[in-house]
């Protein structure tokens, strides 16, 4: 019943506002993650256009004066589909789609659509089709007039009222079924996590895109699908690692992003369920983004929402061969400096210093101080190990020792 949304090699506009609590540069930020993923999703775009408000308009977002704009440009540029970066209520859908007269997408749309594209295994796409049913439901109304406009409307409204009721209630149906397929997957998969018995879990968690993937890969060796697009792993891997003899579980799953769409974090809760179980997390940031601060905070918000925040956690900053300060001359006395100024080894000089022993620096494409980050991870492993297996205390010295 759902599709997909077809957006290959599409040609798209980006629609942001500017307000008090999301100044410029914010916005900007915003709008180059939105083209991210409107690139991942496979669409190009043409024109970003934004606006100052104080809060956005009830009936189209933007103010119409903006909206006409959007609408000439879209028209002479032959533009396929204007893109939102906030989630858009029912009736500004059908406002704004009304007015400019091609297909209309918010950010939710776009993130699940990516997520319609990726998902592999059947369990994920019935999570996926589980939040897409979830974010139809409360605007199918919104659908069905427009369809009413489109037949001309005279006439329509009696069957149409009754149409939109089937259609929730084959939606709700919809909803209910997957729901009880979703319980009977987690089931099976409770039980095999079961079977893993006493093993130490440990769990790659962060924000899309900073390289969970290619770190699975060269620990464990295995193969994981990385690529430089937004969530390019859906489901979860686990894969067993060992390091210096001791063993372990290791779980790579699905990136977090900021505005992660509700009804995505409900359906993935079982994806989840991988990071909730385990017995400490790394926490991989990617340190050349800009934002990283920023995508950490979104990390741990999302890691509250499942009660997984106060789990033991390493600090990964990966990417540092990609990290670049901005650079400032010395005789610029008008810029002021600030911390895309910083360079590492400043940076580590910050908050970062506080956390000590739990943060560490690496390149998992380079291959750059992966033995600190084994050693670290070996010394933690193991004292959890040694509590559930204090009979093969002996097996494991420390790192240095075997070396
Ligand atoms: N420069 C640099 N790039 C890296 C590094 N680690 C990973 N990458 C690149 O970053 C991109 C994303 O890597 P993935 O491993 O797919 O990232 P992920 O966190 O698994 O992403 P999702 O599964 O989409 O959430 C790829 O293009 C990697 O090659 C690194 O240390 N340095
Ligand atoms: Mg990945």
């Amino acid at each position: 019943m759902i599709e997909k949304k077809d957006v290959a090699l599409e040609k798209a506009v980006l629609i942001g506002i500017i307000t008090r609590e999301q100044d410029e540069e914010k916005s900007k930020e915003y709008l180059d993650e939105l083209e991210f993923l409107t690139y991942t999703a496979g669409g190009e775009v043409e024109k970003r256009f934004t606006q100052k408000m104080e809060k956005p308009d009830p009936r189209t977002f933007i103010g119409t004066g903006k909206l006409e704009d959007v609408r000439q440009y879209i028209k002479e540029q032959d533009i396929d589909t204007a893109i939102f970066d906030d989630e858009l209520s029912a009736a500004q859908e059908r406002n704004i789609s009304k007015a400019l007269d091609v297909k209309v997408l918010d950010r939710t749309n776009l993130i699940l659509d990516i997520f319609a594209q990726r998902a592999q295994t059947s369990y994920a796409r019935t999570q996926v089709e589980l939040a897409q049913c979830e974010y139809l439901l409360p605007r199918l109304r919104g659908m069905w007039t427009h369809l009413e406009r489109q037949k001309g409307g005279i006439g329509m409204r009696g069957p149409g009222e009754t149409e939109i009721e089937t259609d929730r209630r084959i939606v709700r149906d919809k909803i209910a079924l997957l729901k009880e397929r979703i319980k009977t997957i987690d089931k099976q998969m409770a039980v095999q996590r079961g079977n893993r018995g006493k093993m130490v879990r440990v769990a790659l968690v962060g924000y899309t895109n900073v390289g969970k993937s290619t770190l699975m890969n060269v620990i464990s060796k295995s193969d994981v699908f990385a690529e430089n697009k937004l969530f390019a792993t859906l489901d979860t891997t686990v894969r067993k690692v060992v390091i210096q003899n001791l063993p372990f579980l290791l779980s790579d799953t699905v990136g977090f992003i900021r505005k992660l769409p509700t009804q995505l974090v409900e359906s993935f809760k079982s994806t989840l369920d991988e990071v909730r179980e385990a017995d400490l997390l790394l926490h991989i940031v990617d340190i050349s983004h800009p934002n990283f601060e920023e995508h950490i905070d979104s990390v741990n918000k999302i890691l509250g929402e499942i009660d997984s925040n106060d789990k033991p956690t390493i600090m990964v900053f990966n990417k540092i061969d990609a990290y670049k300060a901005e650079p400032l001359a010395d005789d610029d006395l008008e810029t002021e400096r600030t911390k895309r100024h910083y360079t590492l080894a400043e940076w580590k000089k910050t908050w970062m210093n506080k956390i000590g022993d739990n943060a560490l620096f690496i390149s998992a494409l380079n291959k750059q101080n992966l033995e600190d980050f084994k050693k670290r991870v070996y010394s933690e492993v193991r004292e959890i190990h040694v509590t559930r297996f204090p009979y093969n205390h002996f097996l494991y010295p420390d790192y240095e020792e075997d070396n």
